[in-house]
């Protein structure tokens, strides 16, 4: 069965399917019952390939909301929509590191928890382990999370490398000596600073939240010199470029390289598509549901947050786009080929070597900033 089927099948078992709406869990009472018609729409800003097909139509039957639903694949985007205010959303998904900055500079509603009843289904150690950068989880709810790594075109790397366990390192992209090999099949790699130097300081044994500017210098040289192996600096057209043969390597986010797999699977075109958590070390990173303070529809916002974290709905976005949520109870279903895969929930001695970003003050982040355009037009 394929992926769009499992999704419809076990959304039809939930009865979650047509107009039911019946979570069971509050969301009945809340906003969406109360707004009147003109009040009867949400504007939601998420990553690209980032929910299940289902979510979005089966909210609007099951409360009536209209969403008007848009794409990013960077937080700098997020940001600076949010920074400029009036961004005309209601909802966004920028990850914990940005929004721990976002909410000093104070773009965020303080959350009104009583509307989000279902804010129980979250996993309360998780919600801790936030709150180093959200303070009394004030501001934001986590929706997905996942790790950064190496996508891989498993028959290229053993072509080049023999096996695939040159993929097991960050020697693969970082030697320029690997690099090289990789250049005529094709290296992508994220269009962020915030990922890259983080990732090259960790590879270098450094503190990959250093804000030392002598430091972060040593990842910039590290960068520069694999610079001329790299066809392609992205955030998201890598899924379709992995999945069609066209890259063959990819620093990329975890759940994006698996959909990339299952796209080249459904394709039945022979590429074969792996992800590998670095044995270096990676990051880890939350992805967190916010509601920018002028946001014309709170209300409706809130209710949406509320149907997210359903079990059976965040078990859905999980087994569609292929990132862990935030929700305990919706572990049992999510399918076991999914739970099963330690690249996508990484084992003790995995999770050991994750680290997390730092947030980062303001003169870093033009540093980060600097660094990142010279890079790319190799001054
Ligand atoms: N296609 C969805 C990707 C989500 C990635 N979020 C990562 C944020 C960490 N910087």
């Amino acid at each position: 069965m394929n992926r769009k089927l499992q999704v419809l099948t076990a959304l039809a078992a939930l009865g979650v399917l047509a107009a039911c709406g019946g979570g069971g869990d509050g969301d009945k009472g809340g906003a969406a019952g109360k707004d009147g018609a003109a009040g009867k729409t949400l504007n939601v800003y998420n990553w690209s390939d980032y929910i299940a097909e289902d979510t979005i139509p089966d909210f609007e039957k099951a409360t009536g909301i209209k969403v008007t639903y848009d794409v990013f694949d960077s937080d700098e985007m997020v940001e600076t929509k949010l920074l400029a205010g009036a961004s005309g959303y209601d909802l966004v998904v920028p990850s914990l590191s940005f929004l721990g900055r976002q909410i000093q500079a104070g773009v965020f509603l303080p959350l009104d928890k009583s509307k989000i009843p279902n804010l129980a289904n979250v996993d309360p150690l998780m919600l801790k382990r936030i709150a180093l950068q959200d303070p009394g989880n004030k501001f934001a709810v986590p929706y997905l999370w996942g790790t950064s790594g190496i996508g891989y075109n498993v028959d290229k790397i053993k072509e080049i490398f023999g096996s695939t366990e040159a993929a097991s390192s960050w020697d693969m992209v970082f030697k320029p000596e690997n690099a090289t090999k990789l250049k005529d099949c094709g290296i992508t790699v994220l269009d962020t600073p915030s990922e890259l130097i983080p990732i090259a300081l960790n590879y270098l044994g450094e503190d990959p939240h250093s804000f030392d500017p002598a430091v972060i210098g040593k990842a910039a040289a590290l960068l520069k010199k694999v610079r001329p192996y790299i066809r392609n600096f992205h955030s998201s057209s890598y899924i379709d470029d992995l999945a069609n043969g066209d890259i063959c390597v990819v620093v990329g986010w975890s759940g994006d390289v698996i959909q990339a797999r299952d796209r080249a699977a459904e394709a039945d075109n022979g590429v074969k598509i792996a992800y590998s958590i670095p044995k270096e070390g990676a990051p880890q990173w939350f992805d967190m549901l916010a509601i920018p303070k002028d946001a014309k529809n709170a209300d409706n916002a809130y209710a949406f947050i509320n149907y997210l974290l359903r079990p059976e709905v965040a078990a859905a976005n999980t087994n569609f786009v292929t990132y862990p949520n935030a929700v305990p109870k919706s572990r049992p279903l999510v399918d076991a080929a999914i739970t099963g895969d330690p690249t996508i929930y990484p084992p003790p001695e995995v999770d050991a070597k994750l680290f997390t970003f730092a947030v980062l003050p303001p003169e870093i982040d033009r540093l980060y900033t600097r660094t990142w355009t010279e890079l790319k037009t190799g001054k």
